[in-house]
Order: C-alpha cells, then structure tokens, then sequence
C-alpha cells in the first residue's frame, strides 16, 4: 500500500486497529468529546521520559492557555506501535500529535536527512541553536507536503555505540558487527560505510535481537541505553558521538487544518515553549542516566581519535545531501558558531 513506509500484512492490521481504537477513544468522548478537542499524543518511550513529560506539559499548558478548550492524551511506551507505524498513522489523521526521532523521517522528507548526518553539530548548544532557528524550521515546514506539521524540536543528546563483545576505539574493531539502526538508509550506510552490518530494526525489538545474540549491537544517547536495560545485554558503551540527531514533535496536518488561526499558533507557541522544559528535564536525565549506568557496572571508554569514525562517515555526506535545498542547509548550519 503505501509507498513510503511500505507496511507489511502485520503492520498494516496494527494500523487499522490502533486507528479503530483511536477513533474509539475521541467518539467516546474522552476529554474533548466528538469534536476532539483532545489531542492524542504517541511516544515509544514510558511516562517518565523527557519527551513524553514535554508533552504532558504542552497539554497542561495548552489546557490553560486555552481555557480548557484543549488537552493531550498521551500514549507512551509504544503502546501504538512502532515509529514507524505511528508515523504513518499521523499522516493520514489517525492520531494528532507525535514525538518521533528524525531518523525514520528520512525515508519520508529529504531535509529531514541534514540534521541526521554524522558529525554535523559539534556541540550541544550548536545543535540547539541550529535547529531553534530559521534553519530548524526549514526543516520541520518541509514535512507538510507530508500530512505532516513539524511543531518543535527536542534534545536527543549524542548517539554512541553499545556492543556485547568488548570496547570499539577504531571502525576496524567493528568489523563484522551487526549493528542494529534505526529505519533509516542513512543510518544502514554510517554504519556500513565503518566496516561493521546494519540491521535495520524497530525500538522495542532491540533489547530481544541483543539478548538473544541476534545482533551485536546497537547506537543510542545516554538516557536510551539506560532506560531499555540494552545496557544489560550490551554492557560495553563506547563513546563515538557520531550523530546528535533531534526528537521531532508533529501534528497531523488534517487536525492542524480544523484549527482556526489562533487556535494554530496557540498550538505552535506552546510546543515551543515545552522545548526549554523539555532541555531541563534532559540534561538532568542525561547526568542520571551517566552515573546510574557507571554504577551498574557499564563498561564505558572514550575513544581517543574520533576523527577515524568521522572520516569513514563523511562520504555519506555526499550520498544523501542531493538536493540544493540540502546542500545550502548544511553549509549554513556548518558555518554557524559552536
Ligand atoms: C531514541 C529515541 C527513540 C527511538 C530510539 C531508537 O533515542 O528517543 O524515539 O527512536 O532512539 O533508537 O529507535
């Protein structure tokens, strides 16, 4: 069926069935009642996340700002499949809001790509002012061709490598690796490009395939590694800082369209504003997640010359950055100060 996301028989029943329950919740009446003024909210990982407390916010704050016209119901932990199908389901209205990582948007938008390449942002606060923007939201205004209304961008740290077998300080020491990535082709060819064999594979399918040996390893910030437990199956954590690839939060376009105007920048302002919630709640998690993990006994090691992983990614540069849209993107964001 649809070209992009290309779901399966499975998938595609998830989907009518995560859709026939949604509808099912705003019929029934659940805050907002048949006009739906509750907005549903998907996130893969549980309520006491960053990015899904950001949302609650944004509802709590959304409900005042609006006098009680508007509130979030949030669905976390996956509880509605995986990204890729909640992505899906946001196109087409299935549900309102949706906090996903950038990577399965590649397939979907191009720009999406740029702030996904390995090594773009070389600090943290580059990458908060890069994509607090203009150019973050060129970004998230090319998802709208897309059924898709990017609202704000949220931390997601520095993605490093996790693997079962013992510390990786050059590619060479993953040679052979599987690897698990996100869905994404970007991803499959940093990973390919070290030497080591991407699996593309969901979030919640990873802690099973690293238990049961089905892959090596994997990539995720801090917070990740911690809160689904890989670190138990995966306990050497070698810190690569490959890519600071950010959260997108989006509303589908259909629910943005039955917005009126000031309804729309209402929504827009206060997704912003959960943005600063959202950093203060994540540098706190990221410290916690760091000494709760050394404490775990987590096998953690610097590695000494990042420039042997960033020169074997670089040639991805080339492979994805097609467009001159792309190409004006990233030279602006590489020439902003860090
Ligand atoms: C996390 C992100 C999740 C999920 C995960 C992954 O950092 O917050 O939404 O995408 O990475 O690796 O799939």
């Amino acid at each position: 069926m649809n070209k992009l996301f290309g779901l399966n028989e499975v998938g595609k029943n998830r989907r009518d069935f995560i859709t026939a329950g949604l509808a099912g919740v705003v019929l029934t009446g659940c805050g907002g009642g048949a006009k739906g003024r509750t907005l549903l909210a998907a996130d893969a990982h549980p309520m006491d996340y960053p990015t899904v407390q950001a949302v609650v916010k944004m509802g709590e704050l959304l409900h005042s700002r609006s006098n009680g016209r508007f509130d979030v119901k949030m669905f976390a932990g996956g509880q509605l499949g995986s990204e890729r199908d909640t992505i899906e389901i946001t196109t087409f209205g299935g549900l309102d809001l949706n906090r996903v990582p950038i990577a399965p948007l590649n397939s979907v938008e191009p720009m999406t790509m740029v702030a996904s390449l390995p090594f773009l942002f070389r600090s943290t606060s580059h990458m908060r002012r890069a994509l607090d923007s203009d150019y973050g939201e060129e970004i998230l205004a090319a998802l709208k061709p897309h059924g898709l209304v990017g609202l704000c961008f949220y931390d997601s740290g520095v993605r490093s490598f996790y693997n079962i077998e013992g510390p990786i300080n050059t590619p060479a020491d993953m040679k052979g690796m599987k690897i698990r990535v996100q869905n994404s082709d970007l991803y499959v060819s940093m990973i390919k490009a070290l030497g080591a064999d991407a699996v593309p594979m969901s979030f919640g399918e990873v802690y099973q395939a690293l238990s049961q040996g089905v892959i090596d390893g994997a990539e995720n910030n801090w917070p990740s590694y911690h809160s689904t437990r890989h670190f138990e199956a995966a306990p050497y954590y070698s810190l690569s800082k490959h890519v600071m690839a950010p959260e997108i939060l989006m509303m589908s376009l259909s629910r943005w369209n039955k917005l009126s105007k000031s309804d729309r920048a209402l929504v827009k302002q206060t997704a912003k504003d959960s943005v600063h919630y959202m950093r203060e709640l994540w540098d706190a998690r990221v410290e916690n997640a760091k000494s709760t993990l050394l404490r775990s006994g987590a096998k953690v090691n610097d590695i000494a010359d990042l420039s042997l992983f960033s020169e074997k990614m670089r040639p991805v540069w080339d492979r994805y950055m097609i467009s001159n849209q792309q190409k004006a993107l990233v030279r602006k964001i590489e020439a902003m100060e860090f």
